[in-house]
């Protein structure tokens, strides 16, 4: 018997963060008894009194929103990360038990539309585009003071998302965090051209794990893809940071989200919950020529619309494991309609 990746069990390693994944393909069939999330109701106002997101109200700080008409960006009131952190002149010693480091920061929310009742998915690609501007200028601005700016999405309750109505975060702080740490020692470690250019190259060649791509982006499933749906997403140029792309870019950004993002919601015709961010070189003033802007999606729906993927057991204890393999998954987002199902909805 020749070993089949598509059938036998076997490991595969995250260029991005050195850590591998168990891909055991021949379970994907085990029946399901456990836990079924609750099918998102899904009809939505397109503006909601009690919303805390939507157009002139006013927030649990008492603050009120102006009457936005695109985008709007404000500095969350119940913030992880705070500005004035008074130094305090502590460094942790060698061989320190209880390692601890004061940091400073803030955080912003993003709303991404007025419409309370829309997500990204079924926005038009003009207004996505606003939200690439609001991602690249508020990277920009808070740049200036924070070496880490993470610019990310929680959608669905799933995810824990506290309220339906689109939007994101960013939190920026002073630090280069753990995750966009490993990914920068992973690059910067390299032998070749460019980690995920080259990545990107054999991608093209290979294309079985493409979903989307245009004539700037590409949008696949990562060959060491963790959550079962994952994206990984693209510049088809060397472009380091959010801030250096041009506006060619910037627009065909926002198509090829909403047609990934379209992709998502048809799987199970559900509003799809995700978790997204984007990474690009930290803003320390270290030298950045290996690096590649890139965005991640980490969906956890697994079978349906009500049975998700938990990262549990062997997960938290041993390595992550998923069942179809990325292959898979890749098909079946292409097997999709790019047109949103609740488009003829009336
Ligand atoms: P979620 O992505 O978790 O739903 O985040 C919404 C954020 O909005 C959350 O971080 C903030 C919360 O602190 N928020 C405000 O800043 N003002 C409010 O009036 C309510 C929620
Ligand atoms: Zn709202």
């Amino acid at each position: 018997m020749e070993f089949d990746p598509a059938q036998h069990p076997h490991r595969r390693q995250n260029l991005l963060t050195g850590d591998w994944v168990l891909v055991s393909p021949h379970r994907a069939l085990r029946p399901w008894q456990g836990q079924v999330e609750r099918a998102v109701e899904d009809v939505r106002p397109a503006y909601d009194p009690q919303c805390y997101l939507c157009p002139a109200n006013v927030r649990a700080s008492g603050e009120k929103n102006p009457s936005y008409t695109s985008t709007y960006a404000f500095t969350n009131d119940f913030p992880a990360l705070l500005p004035d952190i008074p130094d305090s002149g502590r460094q942790s010693p060698d061989l320190c038990l209880q390692p601890i480091a004061p940091v400073s920061g803030t955080s912003r929310v993003l709303c991404f539309s007025p419409r309370h009742d829309l997500s990204l998915a079924e926005m038009e690609p003009d207004d996505i585009e606003s939200v690439v501007t609001m991602w690249v200028d508020q990277t920009e601005e808070l740049a200036a003071y924070y070496q880490w700016v993470q610019v990310f999405e929680n959608k669905g309750a799933a995810m824990g998302c506290s309220n339906p109505h689109p939007h994101g975060q960013i939190w920026a702080g002073d630090f280069l965090p753990t995750l966009p740490g490993h990914e920068d020692e992973r690059q910067r470690a390299w032998g070749g051209h460019n980690m995920l250019l080259d990545y990107l190259e054999l991608e093209i060649q290979e294309g079985e794990r493409i979903v989307e791509q245009n004539d700037h982006w590409v949008l696949l499933v990562p060959y060491w893809a963790t959550w079962p749906f994952e994206y990984l997403l693209l510049p088809r140029r060397h472009v380091t940071r959010l801030t250096d792309l041009n506006d060619a870019e910037r627009r065909s950004l926002a198509v090829i989200l909403s047609l990934g993002l379209v992709r998502y919601d048809n799987l199970f015709e559900t509003s799809f919950p995700y978790s997204m961010g984007w990474h690009g070189a930290p803003f320390n003033g270290a030298s950045d020529t290996h690096w590649q802007l890139h965005a991640h999606f980490y969906p956890p729906l697994l079978r349906s619309a009500t049975v998700r993927k938990f990262m549990v057991g062997y997960e938290m204890l041993a390595e992550p494991q998923r069942d179809i393999t990325p292959e898979q998954a890749a098909e079946r987002l292409k097997s999709v309609p790019t047109t949103h199902y609740r488009s003829n909805v009336t």
